[in-house]
C-alpha cells in the first residue's frame, strides 16, 4: 500500500464523532424499558457522560441534544457547563412526535392548529442553537398515515413544504438544517418523508442551509447506502450521518455492529467525495438497550474509527488504475485488501501519540467513573423513555 501510514493517522486525529445526549438515558422498546444503575438524571449529567467518551477516545468532542429531553431554563448555561466538562453541545434535535396532538401527523397535520403548534416548537429549537452555538437542526418527523385514505399525500407535502420554508428563513448566517428520511415507523402506511429522494427534493428546493441526513438505520434491507451517499456528496446536499446499525427495521444497535463492511463503504464514498471536512457531521444515534451506555458509545466510536481507518487505506491511485484498465477483480482487490487489514495497532498507536490510552475500553473500565455514577445517582428519576 503506498498510503502513507502519518497521514492517515492525521486524519484520523482530525475526526469528530458526535454522541447523542439520549444514548446515555434508559432506553428499551415499546415492550420494556430496561433501567440501568448510573444513568443521568439531568441533561447536564447526560453531558458529563458524554464527556467520558471524549475523555478515553479523543474524538467525540460534541454532544447532541434532544428537545424536549434535555430542557433546561438556561441553554447558555447548559452550553458553558458542557465547556467545563471539555465538550460543546452539537446537534439540536427537535421533537414533534410525543405530544397527544401529533397522532395524526405534527407539520403535516390537516389541523392547522396543529401544524402551528408544531413549526413554534421547531422555531424554538433554532433560539436554543442561537443560545448554545450549535450549526446544525436536526428535523426528524414521525408524520405519516396508516390507512389509505386516511390524509391527501399531495397535500400533506404542501403542509411540510411550507413547514420547512419558515424554519429555512429563521436560520441564522452559520445554521444549517438537517433533514432526515425514515422508510416507516411510526406510521405504517404512508410517511411524508420516507427516502433521501424526498428529503432531497425539499432541501434543493429550499438552498443550501438545508440538507440531507442519512441515518443509516431508515432504510429497505439491501440498499445501497453508499450509492446514496456519493450521490448526495455530488450534489453537495449531504449535511450528516446519524450513525447505528441494524438487522430488520430501524432499530439502533451499534454502528458497525451489524455490517462493519458496509460501514467500510461508506466511508469510503464520504473520503472520495470530498465529505470528509467539517460540512459533513458525523453523529451516532444510537440506543443501548441492553448493554452498558458510556462503553456502548465508546465501542461505537471506535467502531467508526475503524471503519474509518480502513477507507483511509485504500490505495487510491492502484484502484483507479485497476479500474481506468477495466480490471474488475484488481480494483476490488484493492478495495478489499484495505478493507481487510487491521487497523487496531495503527489506532493503538495514535491514541498514544495523541496522550490517550491505546485501549479506551479497558482505560473506562479501570477509571472508576461507572461505580462513582452508581453511587452517586442513586436517587431521583433516571433520565429515558420511562415505562
Ligand atoms: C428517530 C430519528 C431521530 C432521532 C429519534 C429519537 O427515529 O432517528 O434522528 O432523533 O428517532
Ligand atoms: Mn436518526
Amino acid at each position: 500500500m503506498t498510503t502513507d501510514r502519518a497521514q492517515v493517522k492525521a486524519a484520523l486525529r482530525r475526526q469528530r464523532i458526535e454522541t447523542p445526549s439520549w444514548a446515555y438515558g434508559n432506553s428499551g422498546t415499546r415492550f420494556k424499558v430496561f433501567a440501568q444503575q448510573g444513568v443521568p438524571r439531568t441533561p447536564q449529567e447526560k453531558i458529563d457522560d458524554a464527556a467520558q467518551v471524549h475523555r478515553f477516545t479523543g474524538v467525540a468532542p460534541t454532544v447532541a441534544v434532544h428537545i424536549p429531553w434535555d430542557k433546561v431554563d438556561d441553554y447558555a448555561a447548559l452550553a458553558e457547563h458542557a465547556r467545563e466538562r471539555g465538550v460543546t453541545i452539537g446537534a439540536v434535535n427537535s421533537n414533534v412526535f410525543q405530544d397527544d396532538d401529533y397522532m395524526l401527523g405534527s407539520v403535516t397535520n390537516p389541523d392547522p392548529k396543529v401544524r402551528a403548534k408544531a413549526l413554534k416548537h421547531l422555531l424554538e429549537c433554532v433560539d436554543i442553537m442561537d443560545a448554545t452555538g450549535s450549526r446544525d437542526l436536526k428535523l426528524w418527523f414521525s408524520d405519516g398515515t396508516n390507512y389509505p385514505g386516511q390524509d391527501d399525500i399531495r397535500a400533506r407535502q404542501d403542509r411540510l413544504a411550507e413547514a420547512l420554508a419558515a424554519v429555512y428563513e429563521r436560520l441564522g448566517e452559520n445554521q444549517r438544517f438537517l433533514l432526515e428520511y425514515k422508510l416507516f415507523e411510526p406510521a405504517f402506511y404512508t410517511t411524508d418523508l420516507p427516502d433521501w429522494g424526498t428529503s432531497y427534493a425539499h432541501c434543493l428546493k429550499l438552498g443550501p442551509k438545508a440538507q440531507v441526513v442519512v441515518d443509516t438505520g431508515h432504510h429497505a434491507p439491501g440498499t445501497n447506502i453508499e450509492f446514496i451517499v456519493a450521490f448526495l456528496l455530488r450534489e453537495g446536499k449531504l449535511g450528516g450521518f446519524d450513525f447505528n446499525s441494524r438487522f430488520y427495521a430501524d432499530d439502533d444497535l451499534m454502528v458497525g455492529a451489524a455490517d462493519p463492511f458496509q460501514l467500510f463503504r461508506i466511508m469510503h464514498e464520504v473520503i472520495q467525495g470530498g465529505g470528509y471536512t467539517d460540512d459533513v457531521a458525523f453523529m451516532l444515534d444510537q440506543c443501548h438497550n441492553i448493554e452498558p451506555k458510556i462503553p456502548g458509545q465508546i465501542r461505537s466510536v471506535m467502531n467508526v474509527q475503524e471503519a474509518t481507518a480502513k477507507a483511509l487505506l485504500v490505495d487510491v491511485e492502484a484502484l483507479r488504475e485497476a479500474q481506468q484498465n477495466r480490471d474488475v477483480l484488481g480494483a476490488n482487490a484493492v478495495f478489499m485488501d484495505a478493507y481487510n487489514t487491521d487497523v487496531r495497532p495503527l489506532l493503538a498507536e495514535l491514541r498514544e501519540e495523541m496522550g490517550l490510552d491505546p485501549d479506551p475500553m479497558a482505560a473506562y473500565a479501570r477509571s472508576g467513573y461507572f461505580e462513582k455514577i452508581r453511587d452517586e445517582r442513586k436517587d431521583g428519576q433516571a433520565a429515558g423513555w420511562g415505562a
